[in-house]
């Protein structure tokens, strides 16, 4: 990939400096790009689109530029200052926002400075201002026409997809691994009705993020206040439930989503209470009594989704998410789903907390 076309294409002149790839994403190729411009360094990234996972760049960078550009008025609309609080994408002189290279579409932002992404905060002042960050996108998208929105990955969060996916899969077998996960699958199929059970609940669909995952939020590296949310490919009509549950299964659990000594991972109620004070805070004033009720199944659910995706991958032959070593998705899978098993039992008193904070 020639970095130099690149910058040209989106108007950036100066001398490129150093290239570093971010290893943090599961789907997207993302660079972290120093260029001498105007007498000073300047901070991008770049992004290479997955093109197995987003099958139409084009029309996904329509949706994530509607989507910050619509951020950035409602700051300014409030006269709040937009700068790191939303991202900024470049465009070409034709006003194009992806860069083809033949092979790969590329797409050009600026890096948020002075910021910092975690895998797994650590306290409760991060879970609590991270709770508020998401609460405060649900709020800030309430009023976006759904109509520009296109789907970029169809049946995103549709859980019982994901669990069919996952079954044709293993009856599929390409490369003969069912029979290793195996007893992972009957798990699924034991407990079908529960992990459909936020599908069946009739609850109104919002904007909502939909891969609200801990390290797709930046956070101010000296104060902890929550910058920009990140990585918006997925932005789409989706549940409240959707973005609570993900951020929570990332950033609640003790350990880290690839844990392999399954029987240390467990949700952390402390986290998740600062987590839930901080996104009641602001979308406790917007949220239905029935929303607010779904959100500690949410996180069950989106667990158990992503154990089964993670699975699936595993069969298929790791085709979709990027993995550091061969069993690393089988290992994700079964990680996921230790969580998602203690989150279970863990329910009454999450239904409790939230509850208690919502009063
Ligand atoms: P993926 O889709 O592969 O998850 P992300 O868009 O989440 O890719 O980017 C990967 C990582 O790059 C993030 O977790 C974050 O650490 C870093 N990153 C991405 N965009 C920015 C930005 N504008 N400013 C600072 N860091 C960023
Ligand atoms: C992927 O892109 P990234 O790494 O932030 C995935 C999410 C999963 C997550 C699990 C578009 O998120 O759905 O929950 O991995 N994103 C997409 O870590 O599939
Ligand atoms: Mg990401």
């Amino acid at each position: 990939m020639n970095f130099i076309k690149l910058c040209r294409f989106f108007g950036i002149d100066g001398d490129v400096g150093e290239i570093k790839k971010l290893n943090n994403g599961h789907i997207n190729a993302t660079y972290k790009l120093t260029v001498e411009e105007n007498g000073g360094e300047q901070l991008y990234i770049v992004q290479r689109i997955n093109k197995y996972v987003f099958k139409d760049p084009k029309v996904l960078m329509k949706n994530v530029t509607s989507v910050t550009e619509f951020i950035k008025e409602k700051y300014l609309s409030m006269s709040v200052d937009p700068d790191r609080k939303v991202l900024e994408f470049l465009k070409s002189e034709n006003g194009e926002s992806c860069y083809y290279d033949d092979d790969n579409y590329y797409r050009c932002y600026k890096f948020v400075d002075r910021s910092v992404t975690y895998e797994l905060p650590d306290s409760n002042e991060l879970l609590e201002n991270l709770g508020y960050a998401i609460g405060n996108f649900h709020y800030m998208l309430s009023d976006f026409n759904t109509k520009q929105l296109n789907e970029t990955i169809p049946d995103f969060h549709n859980t019982e997809k994901r669990l069919s996916d996952l079954y044709a899969a293993v009856e599929k077998d390409p490369f003969g691994r069912a029979q290793k996960a195996m007893d992972d699958v009957l798990k699924f199929r034991k407990n079908e009705s529960e992990i459909l059970k936020l599908s069946s609940l009739d609850l109104p669909s919002r904007v909502v993020h939909n891969d609200p995952k801990c390290n797709n939020v930046l956070f101010d590296e000296q104060s902890n206040e929550i910058l920009a949310l990140i990585d918006l490919d997925t932005v789409m009509p989706g549940l409240a439930a959707h973005d609570f549950g993900d951020a929570v299964r990332s950033a609640c659990n003790s350990c880290k989503e690839d844990e392999k000594d399954y029987s240390l991972v467990s949700l952390d109620l402390d986290k998740f209470k600062a987590f839930t004070k901080g996104y009641i805070k602001k979308a406790g004033n917007f949220l239905s009594e029935k929303e607010k009720n779904s959100l500690a199944l949410g996180v069950y659910t989106l667990a158990c989704e992503l154990s089964a995706r993670f699975l699936t991958d595993y069969i298929l032959g790791d085709v979709y998410f990027t993995k550091d070593y061969g069993m690393h998705n089988l290992v994700r899978a079964r990680s996921q789903l230790a969580f998602a098993e203690d989150v279970y039992k863990k329910l009454p008193e999450m239904n409790r907390i939230v509850s208690e904070i919502c009063m």
